[in-house]
């Protein structure tokens, strides 16, 4: 796979741009214990470490903004042109310290409970793979992407773009593991994941469980996956096993998945009832707001970021419709007051990948503000503004994903 070797960092990238916000990691009294209880490193303005933490240390430091040891996305310059991000390049995103490595020593013998079945039952990765396999390339996308965006100063990492990337994931359809346990129980409406982490001692255990609940309907694309890529998967994956929700934002996707419940109710673990919920500035999290759970459609450029040649330029981006294919991508040069349609790059691997696109331009000296507009195949397109919420969580508005280039 062809790999940039020059990483753009500049203006067009408000986490670097703006690095005093990092801080706001840190709102308050009560966040900076919780953190440190944790056992999280929290940076301070200007601190981006030469070093990854050790469970990430097998990443490409160069492609990768630290923000802090439990928190990393890709450099917009190091996305690039391909159908599926680079291990090595995947952003990272953990609530919890990742578990002990003697956890992938032995993949096989890793096992997951099964409830809320007709015929609940545990079942080791060996037996898993015994039962079905498939592949599906889908985006990983944490519900922040873009939070760095918001004016208010949402609390939480200050993601640009790069908290997603579009990942091949090997394992069983859920489908057909719970099929062949009797299906779900009557009046089952949900599907609750759980991580495996060592929860800290001195906090409720509700209050920092990674418990997900995701819809039944989800049952139809979900998977077991215990392969990335070209590789087993990595424990800073969520290795031996993750359930893979494609199309569903990254929080649904619970890595070491130890337990799967199909339940009537949402689980009451702070994640799901207040965490990761819409609402407007200012608002507490609730059980009745929207969850964050298919994604909505967006795009942003990858190439030219802050310098183009004067002439004709090639303009590469990335666009994915969540749990919709995607009928097109637009470009605009001029801030989006003319588009043109890009070309889909590279093989269409379905409907919850991403698909880079391209675009040629010519471009005459002079500054241009170039911004990319997907829509799905239902007809939803970006919206040009964003929609304010507390945690700054699902932006997908085109003017603000856009990047300033100048031509000399
Ligand atoms: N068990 C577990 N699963 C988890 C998380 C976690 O901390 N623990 N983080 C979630 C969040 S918020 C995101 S965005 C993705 C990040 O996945 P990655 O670290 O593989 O990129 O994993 C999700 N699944
Ligand atoms: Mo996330």
């Amino acid at each position: 796979m062809e790999r940039s070797t020059q990483i753009q960092r500049g203006p067009n990238d408000p986490g670097l741009q703006n690095p005093g916000r990092r801080t706001l990691l840190l709102g308050s009294a009560g966040a900076m214990a919780a953190v440190s209880l944790l056992g999280f490193t929290p940076l301070a303005r200007g601190e981006e470490p030469k070093s990854l933490p050790d469970y990430a240390a097998w990443k490409d430091r160069s492609a990768l903004i630290v923000h802090s040891t439990n928190t990393m996305e890709t450099h917009r310059g190091a996305i690039g042109q391909g159908v599926v991000t680079p291990s090595d390049r995947l952003f990272i995103r953990n609530n919890l310290p990742t578990p002990d490595k003697s956890i992938v020593a032995d993949r096989d013998a890793w096992d997951v409970n099964i409830e809320g079945v007709k015929t609940p039952k545990k079942l080791t990765i060996g037996d898993l793979k015994t039962m079905g396999v498939t592949t599906v390339a889908s985006v990983l996308q944490c519900s922040g992407n873009g939070r760095a965006f918001f004016p208010h100063g949402a609390s939480g990492t200050q993601w640009s773009v790069g908290a997603a990337g579009c990942v091949l994931w090997t394992g069983v359809p859920l489908k057909t593991v719970v099929e062949a346990l009797g299906g779900p129980v009557d009046g089952a409406r949900y599907i609750t994941s759980t991580g495996g982490e060592a929860l800290p001692d001195g906090l409720d255990p509700k209050t920092v469980v990674v418990e997900r609940s995701v819809p039944l309907r989800a049952m139809d694309s979900a998977l077991l996956a215990w392969e990335m890529n070209d590789t087993a998967l990595p424990l800073t994956h969520g290795g031996p096993l993750r359930m893979v929700v494609p199309g569903y934002y990254g929080v649904n996707n619970v890595k070491y998945v130890k337990n799967i419940a199909f339940t009537e109710n949402q689980t009451d673990a702070k994640i799901q009832a207040s965490g990761y919920r819409i609402r407007d500035v200012g608002q507490k999290g609730a059980p009745d707001q929207p969850s964050m759970w298919e994604m909505n459609v967006k795009s942003w450029v990858t190439a030219p970021l802050e310098t183009a040649q004067n002439g004709r330029n090639m303009i590469y981006g990335v666009a994915f419709g969540g749990t919709k294919a995607l009928s097109g991508v637009e470009v605009s040069t001029d801030g989006g007051k003319t588009w043109k349609s890009a070309r889909f790059l590279g093989p269409d691997l379905g409907p919850y990948a991403w698909r880079p696109f391209v675009m040629a331009a010519e471009l005459s000296p002079g500054e241009y503000r170039i911004v990319s507009r997907a829509t799905d195949v239902e007809g939803n397109s970006q919206p040009e503004g964003r929609k304010d919420n507390e945690r700054g969580y699902g932006h997908n508005g085109w003017s603000d994903h856009g990047v300033t280039v100048t031509v000399s």
